[in-house]
This record gives structure tokens, C-alpha cells and sequence, in this order.
């Protein structure tokens, strides 16, 4: 079997056609789709972040990095979803007004898919009235965000607020989550749970839909 460094470097160098033809390989070698996703391709995102941050990346290389992440990520979700389960709640989510970055919120809504729960996916750059709205019209248990910029962090509390004037904010769990936010932020914003991997997102939504069990 190749070595999976080549799929963190093929995301690294936004190579999505070896990206893909690696995750094929691995997935079809026996390779979990989990670890693929969290000793790989979510190391290799954050090394393509180091290199934008001390300039040695720019806006160009980071959509061809997505670019590759994406492309690896779309054999990888159907895996991580369960299929044919009654779903045991329902989720809305959505990666917070101002803010592009859909990659973590979409490995997020294949984790809670894989946990048996239905994902009403608002997509990016999403307001807090499109939240309050889908609270008020679908039955839902859950409201999952994230930011991954920390100045669209500030966009989880005005929907917080939102939900709240809207006086729905009983009605649901909120879970929020993306690379700046804290476990102190979800506390200081008055969140029910955060946690720092999609991985960890489907025992935390029935963490918090079961207290005690
Ligand atoms: C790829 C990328 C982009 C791509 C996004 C493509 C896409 N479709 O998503 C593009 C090129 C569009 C982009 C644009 C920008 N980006 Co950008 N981007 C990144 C990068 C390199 C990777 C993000 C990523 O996908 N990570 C991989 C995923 C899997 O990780 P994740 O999102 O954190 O999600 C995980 C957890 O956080 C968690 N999680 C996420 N959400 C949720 C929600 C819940 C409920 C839960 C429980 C868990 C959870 O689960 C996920 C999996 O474990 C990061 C660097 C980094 N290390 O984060 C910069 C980064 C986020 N970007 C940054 C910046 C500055 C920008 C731009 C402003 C650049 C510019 N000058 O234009 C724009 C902003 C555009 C906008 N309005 O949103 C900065 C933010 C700095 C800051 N402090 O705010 C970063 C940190 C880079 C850096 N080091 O400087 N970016």
C-alpha cells in the first residue's frame, strides 16, 4: 500500500487528482475512512494554514488545497453516513454569517449523519434570522455552527441572541464548533456544547440530548 503521506501532501501542494486516486487506494486497502480524515487530511489543512500564515501560502494555494480536500472528502462522506437508520434527532446547521469555510462543517454533518441524525444543511455565510427561521419552521432538537474566522465568531452569540428574542432558544441544543472557538467561548456565549473535532460531534449531540445517560 502507498504511503499515506503522499494524500496529506497532495492536499498540502493542492494535487486533488493523487489526493483522490490516494484516499481510493487507501479506502479500498482496507484503511479506515476516520483515520484517513484525522491523521491526514485535517493535519495537512492545518499545515496548508501554517504556510498561509507566515506567508509562504496565499488565497490561491488554499482553494487549491479545499480543492484537493474536497475532492478526497467526497469518497470519504458516504462512509462516514449511516444509511437506512431512523433518524434519532434532527440537526440544523450551518457555517456562520460572513464566514466561506465549509470543509469542517461539512465533515461535521457526515459525522452526525453517521450518528443516525437528520442534517438540515444551511450551507455558509448563514444569518442569524436563516437559523431563527429554520428553528421556527422545522422540528428540530439541534442548531450546530461554525466559524472559522474570529471575527465571524462573534455571529454563533448574535444567533444565540437571535433564537433567544425569538424565544425559541429553550426549544434547542446548541452546539458550536471551527478552529478559533473554545470551550471558554461556548460557556462565555451561553452554547450547550463544543467540541474540537467532527469526530467527537455525534456523542456530543446526544450528550446533550441525554444529560444523564
Ligand atoms: C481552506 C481555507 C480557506 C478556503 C476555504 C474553502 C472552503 N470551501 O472551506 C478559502 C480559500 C475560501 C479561505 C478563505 C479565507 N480564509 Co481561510 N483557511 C483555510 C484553512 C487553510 C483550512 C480550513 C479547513 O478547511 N480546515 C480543515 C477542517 C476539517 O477543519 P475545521 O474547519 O477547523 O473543522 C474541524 C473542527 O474545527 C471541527 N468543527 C468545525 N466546525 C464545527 C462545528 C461544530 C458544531 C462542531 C461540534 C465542530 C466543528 O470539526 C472539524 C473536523 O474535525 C484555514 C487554516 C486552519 N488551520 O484552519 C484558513 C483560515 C481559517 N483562513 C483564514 C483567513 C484569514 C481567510 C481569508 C480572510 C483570507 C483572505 N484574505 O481572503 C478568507 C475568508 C473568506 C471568508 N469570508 O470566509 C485564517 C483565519 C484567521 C483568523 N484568525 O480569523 C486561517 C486560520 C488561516 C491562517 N492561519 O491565517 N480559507
Amino acid at each position: 500500500m502507498q504511503d499515506l503521506k503522499t494524500l496529506s501532501d497532495a492536499i498540502i501542494n493542492g494535487d486533488f487528482k493523487t489526493a483522490r486516486a490516494t484516499t481510493e487506494q487507501a479506502l479500498a486497502s482496507g484503511v479506515g475512512p476516520v483515520i484517513l480524515v484525522q491523521d491526514y487530511m485535517v493535519p495537512a489543512m492545518n499545515e496548508v494554514g501554517r504556510r498561509f500564515e507566515c506567508n509562504e501560502y496565499f488565497v490561491p494555494e488554499l482553494l487549491l488545497a479545499a480543492r484537493a480536500m474536497k475532492s478526497a472528502l467526497e469518497l470519504i462522506r458516504p462512509l462516514l453516513s449511516a444509511t437506512g437508520v431512523q433518524p434519532v434527532g434532527r440537526v440544523v446547521l450551518g457555517t456562520v454569517k460572513g464566514d466561506l469555510h465549509d470543509i469542517g462543517k461539512n465533515l461535521v454533518a457526515s459525522m452526525l449523519e453517521g450518528g443516525g441524525y437528520e442534517i438540515i444543511d444551511l450551507g455558509v455565510n448563514v444569518s442569524p434570522e436563516q437559523f431563527v427561521s429554520a428553528v421556527q419552521e422545522k422540528d428540530v432538537q439541534i442548531v450546530a455552527m461554525s466559524a472559522l474566522l474570529t471575527t465571524t465568531m462573534a455571529s454563533m452569540k448574535q444567533t444565540i441572541e437571535a433564537l433567544e428574542q425569538a424565544g425559541i432558544r429553550n426549544r434547542v441544543k446548541i452546539l458550536i464548533g471551527g478552529a478559533p472557538v473554545t470551550e471558554r467561548y461556548a460557556r462565555e456565549i451561553g452554547a450547550d456544547g463544543y467540541s474540537e473535532s467532527a469526530a467527537a460531534a455525534a456523542s456530543l449531540a446526544k450528550q446533550v440530548l441525554n444529560p444523564i445517560s
